[in-house]
């Protein structure tokens, strides 16, 4: 079996957490992602594409901190962000299973603490949403539609302050894409930070591999590497109806999926994280196929990725 070797000539080691919470959204089903994908054996289909991928830490919300989702979060971030950082600093790629969205500001967070020493993040937000809220522009209060905000440092300092003080990421570091959802005052501090959003109607008329060059020369800058995380809400509902907001007119998994696998030989990759995934919500286990399907492109498992990266050798 051909297996992705990393510099030292092991297989790469992939950590998988998970977060088993949905308190942060109106849907709490993104909760049973994680024992959805694990019983899917998400591990050993990672496994079967030559990555050294085991579960770790799961971190749960209690029933009884239901009523209080943000001081839940609060407790539930820095534990998150510890393991991940461990499991970066351990020379492994973290892939972060949700949960609602909101477990972005943990995981995150965490993988700046882990690459601080080599320089800033960039992270490349794939979302139907901007998920850039705070608590005083927000509709609802509810905190999966705050994450992004928070890891540019605005918001609620329960969440800036994640394991570290203040902003993780810097705003030319950062691109949302697939946006097609959101208010007009997330927008306004996107657009004041100077961050760039490659809404779904550019991809629509641009096509989808403009875009992708476009973002990665973004998050590609920054020096320290950088993380992907994906909303399924990012794909259109035909592909993943499984998500607690969705919102038509998005990315078409047959494209993105392949697209991303180029990624597979990326050394400068830090971690990935895959939000939103609601079992209970699902059709015909397509959301589920897909959230598979996603972990093995960008984690370099998928055989597209291997001809990508004998391509490379070839080249270099
Ligand atoms: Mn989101």
């Amino acid at each position: 079996m051909k297996q992705q070797r990393a510099m030292n000539g092991a297989p790469r080691r992939i950590s998988i957490l998970g977060v088993r919470s949905g308190v942060g959204g109106r849907d709490p089903g993104a909760g049973g992602a994680v024992d959805g994908l694990r019983a899917a054996g998400l591990a050993a289909r990672l496994r079967a594409g030559g990555l050294d991928a085991r579960w770790g830490d799961v971190f749960a919300t209690r029933p009884e901190e239901a009523a209080d989702p943000t001081a839940a979060m609060a407790r539930l971030s820095p534990e998150l962000a510890r393991s991940v950082c461990d499991a970066g600093a351990g020379g492994a790629v973290p892939l972060v299973i949700g949960g609602d969205h909101s477990c972005a500001i943990g995981t995150w967070s965490g993988v700046h603490a882990a690459t601080r020493p080599r320089g800033p993040l960039g992270l490349l937000w794939i979302d139907a949403h901007l998920d850039s809220h705070t608590p005083q522009t927000s509709h609802t209060g509810l905190i999966y539609g705050m994450p992004l905000a928070a890891l540019l440092g605005h918001g609620d300092s329960a969440f800036v302050d994640c394991l570290t003080r203040g902003p993780k990421l810097m705003p030319e570091h950062v691109c949302v894409l697939g946006a097609r959802s959101y208010e007009p005052e997330e927008r306004a501090l996107l657009d004041r930070l100077g961050v760039r959003v490659i809404g779904a109607g550019e991809v629509a008329r641009r096509g989808l591999g403009a875009a992708l060059q476009d973002a990665f020369a973004i998050v590609g800058r920054a020096e320290g590497g950088y993380g992907i995380t994906v909303d399924m809400d990012a794909f259109d509902p035909r592909d993943a109806p499984g998500v607690g907001t969705p919102a038509p007119g998005g990315l078409r998994a047959a494209q993105l999926i392949p697209a991303l696998a180029a990624l597979g030989a990326d050394e400068r990759l830090r971690g990935l994280e895959i939000a939103e995934y609601n079992p209970g919500r699902d059709r015909n286990g397509r959301t589920l196929k897909h959230a598979i399907g996603l972990a093995r492109s960008v984690l370099g498992a998928a055989p597209g990725s291997a001809r990508v990266r004998e391509a490379l050798v070839r080249v270099a």
